[in-house]
């Protein structure tokens, strides 16, 4: 095994060089590094291929958290187009399925001869959200049809899915990891690497704060990746 990390960056810094910055230090310890780019005021049409270097050199996987939304059509061009060009330089990007299935079949035609991937929010992290019980099991019908471009799911709690834990082709990744269980002032919900990976039977612990608001990222990135694939041996051995 070559890089033995389950960890995800979620890199919501306040710039683009920040984020260019903490993908270079943290870049050994994660399997991917979570962008929002929409958040980036210096966004410039090299951040891609500057972005892209630096995952090449640490191998880790780009996901651009774009969580789209529209119709097939729109999507396509979403994805595509823009100002970002999303399809250009991201391996991984997400979409909601509240507008049906047409919005993989979209996404896939833009996606798939690149050889990407589709996670889908099947669940959220964030108090009083809607994507629960019906909702998630929807999406893991969508999946299951698509399970050519689909990789996985945004997931909180696969354990507790009646259908969706029963297919381990599909990666489980799940923001709303702390070290401590608790919460911010807007919603959002930690839970621990270890229950999350164990308990929950997620697969990558998606981690923002947690370390990019720490004094020493790279370090505290180092603790969050031994304890996420500590967890995941304990549940390989389970
Ligand atoms: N994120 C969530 N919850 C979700 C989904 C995405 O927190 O259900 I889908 C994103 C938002 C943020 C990151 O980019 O994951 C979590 O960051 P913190 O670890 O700083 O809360």
């Amino acid at each position: 095994m070559k890089k033995e990390t389950n960890l995800c960056l979620a890199a919501d810094v306040g710039t683009a060089a920040e984020l260019l910055d903490i993908a270079d230090k943290v870049g050994p310890e994660i399997c991917m590094l979570k962008t929002h780019v929409d958040i980036l005021p210096d966004f410039t049409s090299d951040f891609g291929s500057k972005l892209r270097a630096i995952a090449d050199k640490h191998k880790f996987l780009i996901f651009e958290d774009r969580k789209f939304a529209d119709i097939g059509n729109t999507v396509t061009m979403q994805y595509e187009g823009g100002v970002f060009k999303i399809l250009e330089w991201a391996d991984i990007i997400n979409a909601h399925i509240i507008s049906g299935p047409g919005i993989v079949d979209g996404l896939k035609l833009k996606g798939m001869p690149r050889g990407k991937g589709l996670l889908l929010l099947a669940e959220m992290s964030s108090a009083g959200n809607l994507a629960t019980g019906d909702y998630t099991a929807a999406a893991v019908k969508i999946a299951e049809a698509h399970s050519d471009f689909v990789m996985g799911f945004i997931s909180v709690n696969p354990a507790s899915w009646k259908c969706g834990y029963v297919y381990p082709s599909m990666i489980h990744a799940t923001p709303g990891v702390q070290m401590v269980k608790g919460g911010d002032a807007l919603g959002q919900q930690y839970n621990t690497p270890h229950s999350v990976i164990t308990e929950r039977g997620s697969d990558i612990i998606i981690v923002g704060r947690g370390i990019i608001k720490a004094e020493n990222p790279a370090e505290t990135a180092h603790e969050y990746r031994l304890e996420g694939w500590k967890a995941y041996l304990e549940k390989c051995s389970q």
